[in-house]
């Protein structure tokens, strides 16, 4: 097959694509449509693994770019065990979203929550969670330590927060001109609740010098390029949020084992701050003495302009800033775009809002293009960064085609933009309304 030559294989659709021009495909936009299954590299042969359900033996033998036969002779879609639903952006490295419908329970289940790998996941069955260690150091760590899992269950206190955790890139679809890197929609937040230890407690336990300024993390994913020298990501936050009584080093997501994919058997929970900062497959912890400079911490990674710049512009790395706490931001989880409803009957619709660091204090709602709004019923979060529930019902005064649009406003008073806000290079941050399509008839 010809580079970049579609062929239908069932229900999908799969492109061979030259393996020089991978990232420049994966990275791009031309790799979106959910359906395209470019198996590029040798080093996607876990990503591989994975979703036929076993090893491959011969791996070693597979001809780069191979779509393996089981894929070609089933009409099942595309699936990675244990998850259910999502809208698949990428496969290598493996990034897949949650359809808003599908974020309408409390607390998201673990099928539902999104999956964004930079890299490839340590083999499920490689993992020995009796073997595990995660390191505490750094430079500015008194008595660096490394603890099992069942040293940090049994020497400090458990803690449950439902905590959001929403990628930096989050709606990043829709930005004008285009940025490169997943084309999420609004799908890349999820918000259950996570167990483990507080941060804080395991640090203290370690000590902190007065000069510690950062932590980062390390985890156990692999480089897309199978260098194992090469760090995937290695992001962290200022102390001031790791020593929050809702950061957490969780082992457990709604009561279970958090899924492979996000993170098993140990990850860094860090809710509000962009999802990038919550390490997955988590072994170390650094306590640093300046502002950490691991992997996608510098340079334009989850950095926006420090001042706004006009839409297209370059700008150098010393006029970008590191995100912390994410947006005010709202969807709706019920009903599903698109959807008809009958005139005259009461149109009851819902979904979630959340504001990084801060809580939301309204949500309004428009049926008319923004043009008047009501107040939606708003409910306070279980507990601090966890997303709220909200409700609101209306009628239409005739039939046609209406948009319903929601807009949350945070605690400071700072609402929703209508349209994409803040253009910045890599497309973060995009909180616009999110609005559905209703037909009326
Ligand atoms: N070790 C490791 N941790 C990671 C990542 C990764 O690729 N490797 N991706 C980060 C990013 S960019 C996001 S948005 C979240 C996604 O978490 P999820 O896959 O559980 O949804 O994990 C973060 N932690
Ligand atoms: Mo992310």
């Amino acid at each position: 097959m010809k580079k970049n030559e579609k062929k239908e294989i069932g229900l999908h659709e799969a492109y061979f694509i030259d393996p020089s021009e991978a990232d420049k495909s994966i990275f791009g936009r031309e790799v979106n449509p959910t359906t395209r299954r470019g198996f590029l590299k040798k080093s996607s042969l876990l990503a591989m693994a994975a979703i036929v359900g076993s090893n491959i033996p011969f791996a070693n033998q597979m001809p780069g770019g191979l779509i393996p036969a089981l894929l070609a002779d089933t009409t099942t879609p595309f699936k990675i065990a244990g998850k259910d639903g999502l809208v698949y952006l990428n496969d290598r490295p493996v990034n897949a979203e949650t359809p808003p419908h599908l974020l309408d329970d409390m607390f998201t289940p673990a099928k539902h929550f999104f999956i964004r790998n930079n890299g490839v996941p340590p083999e499920e069955s490689s993992i020995d969670v009796n073997a595990w260690r995660l390191e505490i150091s750094g430079e500015s760590c008194l008595n660096p330590q490394s603890f099992s899992i069942a040293d940090l269950k049994s020497k400090f206190k458990h803690h449950t927060y439902a905590l959001q955790l929403e990628c930096g890139g989050n709606g990043r679809s829709e930005v004008s001109p285009p940025a490169k890197g997943n084309q999420w929609t609004v799908g890349a937040i999820g918000c259950g609740r996570w167990t483990g230890v507080k941060l804080k407690d395991v640090l203290n336990a370690c000590g902190i010098k007065d000069d510690a300024v950062y932590v980062g993390y390390y985890g156990a994913d692999v480089h897309l390029s199978g260098d194992p020298s090469r760090v995937v990501i290695s992001r962290g936050v200022p102390m001031s949020k790791a020593l929050e009584d809702e950061t957490l080093i969780a082992w457990s997501y709604e009561g279970e084992d958090i899924p492979h994919y996000n993170g098993f058997p140990l990850r860094l929970i860090a809710g509000g701050f962009p999802a990038s900062v919550s390490g997955k497959w988590l072994t170390k912890i650094v306590i640093r003495n300046k502002e950490h400079d691991g992997e996608k911490m510098t340079g334009q990674s989850y950095r926006v302009p420090c001042n706004p710049v006009a839409p297209g512009s370059k700008v150098p790395n010393e006029d970008m800033c590191i995100i912390e706490s994410m947006p005010v931001k709202s969807i709706i989880t019920y009903p599903k775009s698109g959807v008809t409803h009958a005139l005259g009957e009461v149109f009851a619709f819902r979904g979630k809002a959340w504001a990084g660091d801060l809580s939301v204090s309204d949500m309004d709602i428009s049926i008319d293009f923004g043009a008047t709004w009501q107040k939606a019923v708003l409910k306070k979060p279980v507990n601090r960064l966890a997303w709220q529930e909200w409700e609101a019902s209306t009628k239409f005064p005739k039939k046609g085609y209406y948009e319903v649009w929601a807009r949350a406003t945070d605690t400071n008073g700072k609402a929703q933009p209508i349209i994409v806000p803040g253009w910045n290079p890599r497309g973060y941050l995009n909180n616009a309304c999110h609005r559905i399509a209703v037909q009326v008839v």
